[in-house]
């Protein structure tokens, strides 16, 4: 066994199959940013654990009691501001100079940025952008917390963060974007996601059905695992780097 316990041989061929292709996509979820110190939802310290989703993120929440969803996402980007990308985000980034390779995040962190990828589909928004609920005008700023109530520097109408909540759509060009790739990829990483969240989820299937060569990255199985051609477990700042060298 590799000293990342992960079986030689099964890595050999994952790292050959990815040599040996042109178009590589990858979906990555919270687990990826696990080892930058950032909490993910459904695990032990879960985010979740401590709010249901639909409490917090989702639109009738927000509409409900806009402070209490504020003073979360404001816990959230005082606990992300001063995180730093690991080695599975900056391998990662390396795969953009050596395939023609789309990142598909469904994270809100903003770190495969911080490591240097460019081509990026963050597919559930951004927590470090805000939207205006009446005039739609959106801002980036890298601070927190942001005071409230946050006012639109336009209009004055109440920001809400710039994220997909539960029970709205994705931004539809992203998704087709997303499902291009996903179609055209002849491997596709699917890396520290539990697989649970849909339309996102989906598109990984849709790269099986397509006949991409499948490499799930997760230090447990997911709903994914049977379907993956190879499933390499175990931290994904480990695995990454030994994948793509
Ligand atoms: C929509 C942004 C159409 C906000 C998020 C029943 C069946 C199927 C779907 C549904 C259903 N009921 C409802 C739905 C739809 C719903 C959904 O999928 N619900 C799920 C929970 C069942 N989806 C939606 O609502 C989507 N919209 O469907 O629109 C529509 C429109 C109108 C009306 C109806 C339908 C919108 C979903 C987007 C929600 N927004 N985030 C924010 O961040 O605040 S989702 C949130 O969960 C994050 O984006 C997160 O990325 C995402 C998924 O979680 P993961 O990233 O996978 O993280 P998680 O903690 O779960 O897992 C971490 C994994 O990492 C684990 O597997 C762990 O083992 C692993 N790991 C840990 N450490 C490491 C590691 N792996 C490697 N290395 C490590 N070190
Ligand atoms: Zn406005």
């Amino acid at each position: 066994m590799s000293e990342i316990g992960i079986d030689p041989g099964l890595l050999e061929e994952a790292r050959a199959r990815l040599k040996g292709a042109v178009k590589v996509a990858a979906l990555t979820g919270a687990g990826i940013s696990a080892e930058s110190g950032v909490s993910t939802f459904r695990g032990s310290e879960g985010l979740w654990e401590k709010y249901r989703p639909e409490e917090l993120a989702s639109p009738e929440a927000f509409q409900r009691d806009p402070q209490l969803v504020w003073e979360w996402y404001n816990w959230r980007r005082g606990m992300m501001i001063d995180k730093m990308p690991n080695p599975g985000h900056l391998a990662l980034a390396n795969l953009e100079s050596t395939h023609d390779f789309t990142l598909i995040t469904q994270n809100v962190d903003g770190l495969h940025a911080l490591a240097g990828s460019r081509n990026i589909l963050e597919i559930h928004g951004s927590i470090w952008r805000v939207r205006c609920i009446d005039c739609g005008r959106q801002e980036v700023n890298r601070t927190a917390p942001l005071p409230y109530p946050p006012a639109c520097t336009q209009c004055d109408g109440l920001l809400r963060p710039d994220v997909v909540w539960f029970g709205e759509s994705l931004d539809s060009d992203l998704l087709a974007r997303s499902l291009a790739s996903a179609s055209r990829a002849e491997v596709m990483l699917v890396v520290g996601t539990s697989a649970l969240v849909h339309p996102a989820a989906g598109l990984a299937w849709q790269a099986r059905r397509t006949g991409a060569y499948l490499i799930e990255i997760n230090t447990e199985r997911t709903p994914f695992s049977d379907d993956a051609h190879a499933v390499l477990t175990g931290p994904s700042g480990q695995i990454l780097p030994q994948l793509i060298g």
